[in-house]
């Protein structure tokens, strides 16, 4: 089922029309409107009569994290606050979390797209969802229950954490379908575990819709195995709208981007410029009709690649790839670049290893940087011979260095030794900003 066949549906020659005028219409809103973009445009030396076409676009400056942060809270937006109908922050790890606001418009635009997010990942009206998604300031619970409320679907709002609660839950209603964070997924089946149960067999979830985080194939394929379930792909950021922005189709070939609302570009780190269609680089978003907080070209500082060529399942919007990574997740280690999902991916190749790994940079004074990566192993080989895990640990470590190119330091951990989380997992620790 196609929610909004006609806008996912149109060929793009005719949408650009529709692309181009609501771009002319939201520079001249948010101008008149945001005093904040009115000086950022000004300065830029950009009018709003000079932006007509969606190949215009290249025009217009920038929106980067900073002006979210500098114009905290309410600088950004665009309406009057009494027009603002719901508050969201999202947790940053330095200076002031960005805060997002929406009118009552904006809901009904976040619930559409979160409707079509729902049916790209196979779900049914009258389906049960359980959205196991955080609530409190946190978009993805919240944004998940418009859509489903959107699509007609019965909702089991457990939010996150409370996990033999879920499972409890699951188990009593047979929900067909899980909203959460991968890594609680997972986590998840090893809570389902401890009680005694089956997740492949126990289990009522036919569907997931992950997101929030970066995640490999294979921790999809872990999933996929331990819930016997499909696991789909949701992509979002609160400063956009929330979860909602893309969502993978039944043929898991990327991400289908709702470009008739969120306009994508994608750029090279270095020179700003777009990249070949297919090559990697940062994702840039222009809102096109949201309110509250419209963004001009809004630098995601997530990695992605994108392709406009039609999918199999009849949409003919652009699709990215799932997230590479983020610009600035992305650690630098005597100077090389090094994404987490490098290491997951070394990981899950290795068949003695749990998906359950945390990457922790220190420089001692006057030293060089460290890299050590801490790796859950199986119970049977931890029990094992010392001499078995320090085969391990040397072939785990020959894999990361030949990968990354630089040394580092492998230590094997018992089961459950690393943090679990209810949200979004934290892969990086780096001691050096201590
Ligand atoms: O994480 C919105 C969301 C909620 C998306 C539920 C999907 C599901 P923020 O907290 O603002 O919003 O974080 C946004 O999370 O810029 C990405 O770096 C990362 N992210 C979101 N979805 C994915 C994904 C929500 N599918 C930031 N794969 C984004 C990889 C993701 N990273």
């Amino acid at each position: 089922m196609i929610w909004n066949e006609k806008m996912e549906c149109m060929e793009p020659a005719e949408l650009k029309n529709i692309q181009s005028e609501r771009l002319r219409e939201i520079v001249r809103y948010v101008y008149e409107n945001c005093p904040y973009y009115k000086k950022k445009l000004d300065e830029y030396g950009v009018s709003p009569i000079e932006i007509n076409d969606i190949n215009d676009l290249p025009k217009l400056p920038f929106t980067t994290k900073d002006d979210m942060r500098d114009s905290y809270p309410f600088g950004l937006f665009s309406v009057p606050l009494q027009e603002i109908k719901e508050i969201h922050v999202s947790s940053g790890t330095t200076g002031n979390p960005t805060v997002v606001g929406y009118t009552r418009d904006d809901i009904k635009l976040w619930s559409e797209v979160m409707a079509r997010v729902l049916c790209l990942a196979g779900a049914q009206p009258g389906d049960k969802i359980q959205i196991a998604y955080g609530y409190g300031l946190f978009t993805g619970g919240l944004g998940f229950h418009y859509g489903a409320l959107e699509m007609g679907l019965t909702i089991i709002p457990t939010s996150a954490g409370q996990s033999k609660r879920q499972i409890k839950i699951m188990t009593d209603f047979k929900p067909r379908i899980l909203a959460c964070t991968p890594s609680y997924a997972l986590y998840l089946g090893e809570v389902a575990k401890e009680i005694g149960l089956d997740p492949r067999k126990d289990g009522s979830w036919e569907i997931g819709i992950f997101g929030a985080e970066p995640w490999s194939e294979s921790i999809r394929n872990e999933i996929e195995a331990t819930w016997d379930m499909l696991a789909t792909d949701v992509y979002g950021l609160s400063e956009i709208i929330g979860p909602g922005v893309a969502q993978e189709c039944l043929y898991k070939n990327g991400l289908h981007l709702f470009w008739d609302v969120f306009y994508p570009e994608v750029i090279s780190l270095e020179t700003g410029k777009p990249v070949k269609e297919g090559e990697k680089g940062e994702l840039v978003i222009t809102t096109l009709t949201k309110q509250g907080i419209p963004l001009l070209r809004y630098r995601t500082r997530d990695i992605v690649s994108i392709t406009y060529e039609k999918c199999r399942c009849g949409r003919t919007s652009p699709r990215i790839s799932k997230i590479a990574g983020r610009a600035d997740d992305m650690i630098i280690v005597r100077g090389i670049n090094v994404f987490p999902s490098q290491i997951e991916h070394v990981l899950l190749g290795i068949e003695e290893t749990l998906p359950h790994y945390q990457l922790v940079v220190d420089r001692k004074a006057g030293e060089l940087d460290e890299l050590e990566i801490l790796v859950e192993v199986d119970e049977k080989i931890f029990s094992d011979k010392v001499k078995g895990l320090k085969m391990l640990e040397e072939k785990i470590k020959k894999e990361i260095e030949s990968t990354l190119g630089i040394f580092v330091k492998v230590r094997l951990v018992e089961p459950k030794t690393i943090q679990r989380s209810e949200g979004k997992a934290k892969r990086v620790i780096d001691k050096r900003q201590l």
